[in-house]
């Protein structure tokens, strides 16, 4: 027989508040989140259905491909560097995230924010035509052939077609980033239950934004299922990054600050 406090505590079901929990508070949890998603997406949706127009041409493509494998780790890590500052400004404007501890703090971002990314990604994804936005334009995975990471690449851009699938509107792709930030299972946080807490507010406040829209469907336990992709792509970039750096120790050592202090 299955354990009713298992049951009464995953996240997935049902849609009972905790009793300590009111609907106000969800509702301002919601608001919260959102508003700092929209402050922090680094695009507006305008602003991105406008790019995707511009697509790179095939001899801009080409021109991508010859580059050195450090010019593109650098440009790419540069990118990322970029938009990862803006991750880190979400998770400041969450309401709670400032009150943890600063070593909570730095592991959440530290642990979360390539995951934060890639999901994010979604908004300048094109699942039509298999293209992402870099540098201004959109452009297919073989932009970053001279990489030498085709599997991540594939692995992103796989992602990338699978997580668009799911067609979230941003209030819930605002709400599943903050949970998958707020995780409470990061390696060494000291306050875990506290992290807990926020997580399982968003959680609700993210089965309610779906409820609103799709008539119960099992949405959440596929946006929730998602949450393990990230993480196998980010140890792949680990892998990655690891050889490079042992190719290439100079380019490296020359990576964005930002880039450096999240991966090393
Ligand atoms: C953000 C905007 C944004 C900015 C940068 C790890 C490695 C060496 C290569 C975009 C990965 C290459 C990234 C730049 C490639 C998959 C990376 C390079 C949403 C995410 C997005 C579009 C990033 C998506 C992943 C890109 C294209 O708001």
């Amino acid at each position: 027989m299955l354990e009713p406090a298992l049951l009464a505590h995953g996240a997935l079901e049902g849609a009972q508040l905790p009793p300590d929990i009111s609907v106000l508070e969800i509702d301002r949890v919601a608001q919260n989140v959102v508003k700092s998603h929209l402050e922090t997406c680094q695009y507006t949706t305008e602003e991105l259905k406008r790019l995707a127009w511009s697509l790179y041409s095939p001899e801009e493509v080409r021109a991508l491909q010859s580059k050195s494998c450090e010019a593109m780790w650098q440009q790419c890590s540069l990118q990322i560097s970029n938009a990862i500052q803006y991750v880190v400004e979400f998770a400041k404007r969450i309401d709670g995230f400032m009150e943890l501890c600063q070593n909570d703090q730095i592991i959440l971002l530290k642990a979360g924010c390539l995951e934060v990314l890639l999901i994010r990604m979604i908004r300048a994804f094109n699942p039509l035509n298999n293209t992402v936005l870099f540098e201004g334009k959109f452009g297919g995975m073989q932009m970053f052939k001279s990489l030498g990471c085709d599997d991540l690449i594939g692995a992103i851009f796989e992602l990338g077609r699978t997580l668009c699938r799911l067609q979230l509107s941003d209030e819930e792709l605002a709400l599943f980033t903050a949970a998958v930030l707020l995780s409470p299972d990061r390696p060494w946080l000291t306050e875990s239950k506290k992290v807990q807490k926020l997580q399982d507010k968003i959680y609700v406040a993210l089965q309610h934004e779906i409820q609103k829209k799709h008539s119960a469907e099992d949405k959440l336990s596929k946006v929730v299922a998602q949450q393990t992709q990230p993480g196998t792509i980010c140890n792949l970039h680990m892998d990655k990054l690891e050889f490079f750096r042992l190719l290439h120790p100079e380019t490296a050592m020359n990576f964005p600050p930002l880039y450096k202090e999240v991966f090393n």
